[in-house]
């Protein structure tokens, strides 16, 4: 991705663990690369498709000359994400603060801290199948693109699915989403769990009847394989319910582990059902 990149921003502020660092302060420098595709405004000549330099140059001065944080790791994480949220055309960017004069007693020359932060694409299964399922799946959509740590929202179809996995229960309403979000894997879980539960969601049997079920499939091309956690979703080749609505929303979107494409899964998942 194309880049822009600011150097040496120096600032004077009070960040640091000391009271007399808050209270006389001292310079602060600041590198960023803003990763952003710079295509349409080199073509057109035209700073609107582009994103001011300047303007973010001037929100990191203000921002952390206006804030006194104690560590310049806090520093650079909320200076990241007060960029990211203003400037929705940076996808992604590193960042660095330096801080030449910390009190370290030694010669040395600088001490500083480099981040990356940026919006990943991740897609969502949701499912309900207890009272009004469609009131349940809307709301939950609808406080996703409240978020503002979430954006460009897009649903599939939501279809009515057979429960799958031997209990028997009413139908389920199934669907997909696609997503972008600053919030890291086990962040965006415990959201997905907080709407869980402002949906009424109980947890009495597994694979049971339930108001609400969010759960991460793909996050970026990240892998994990926890019990709290496993991304790519273990069982999404085996369900239709997946299949069926992730097909409609990225069909060449590619399986970080079996490295197919999503509409070669449901395609083997076709033939698969042809031949029980
Ligand atoms: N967890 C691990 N990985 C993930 C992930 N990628 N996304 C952990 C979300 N959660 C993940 O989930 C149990 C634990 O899974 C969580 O604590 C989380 O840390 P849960 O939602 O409390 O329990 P569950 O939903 O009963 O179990 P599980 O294994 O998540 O079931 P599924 O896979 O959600 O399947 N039939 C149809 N037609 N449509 C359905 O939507 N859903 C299920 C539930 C069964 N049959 C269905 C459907
Ligand atoms: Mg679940």
């Amino acid at each position: 991705m194309d880049e822009i990149r600011i150097e040496g921003l120096e600032i004077y502020a009070g960040h640091g663990v000391f009271e007399e660092e808050n209270r006389n302060g001292q310079p602060f420098f600041v590198n960023a690369v803003l990763y952003t595709d710079l295509r349409s405004a080199g073509l057109n000549d035209d700073l609107t498709m582009s994103t001011h330099y300047g303007e973010v140059s001037q929100l990191i001065y203000r921002f952390l000359r206006d804030n006194t944080f104690r560590l310049i790791e806090t520093a650079a994480e909320k200076t990241a994400e007060k960029v990211l949220l203003a400037f929705p055309l940076i996808q992604a960017l590193d960042l660095e603060i330096s801080k030449p004069r910390a009190p370290i007693g030694l010669p040395f020359s600088s001490v500083s801290v480099k981040i990356t932060r940026g919006w990943k694409k991740a897609y969502l299964g949701i499912g309900s199948n207890m009272g009004d399922k469609k009131r349940y799946v809307e709301e939950a959509v609808l406080k996703l693109k409240k978020n503002p740590r979430i954006r460009k929202v897009r649903t599939s179809d939501f279809i009515i699915t057979e429960p799958y996995g031997g209990v028997e229960q009413d139908v389920f309403l199934n669907g997909a989403i696609e997503i972008e979000t600053l919030y890291t894997p086990p962040e965006l879980l415990g959201f997905l769990q907080l709407l869980e539960q402002e949906a009424g969601r109980e947890r009495k049997i597994h694979w049971g009847p339930r108001t609400l079920d969010l759960d991460i499939l793909f996050y970026d091309d990240f892998i994990s394989d926890t019990k709290e956690l496993t991304v790519p979703h273990p069982d999404m080749q085996n369900r239709d319910f997946v299949l069926i609505p992730l097909n409609e929303l990225c069909p060449y979107y590619e399986h970080p582990i079996f490295h197919k494409s999503v509409r070669q899964m449901f395609e083997e998942r076709k033939e698969q059902e042809e031949s029980e």
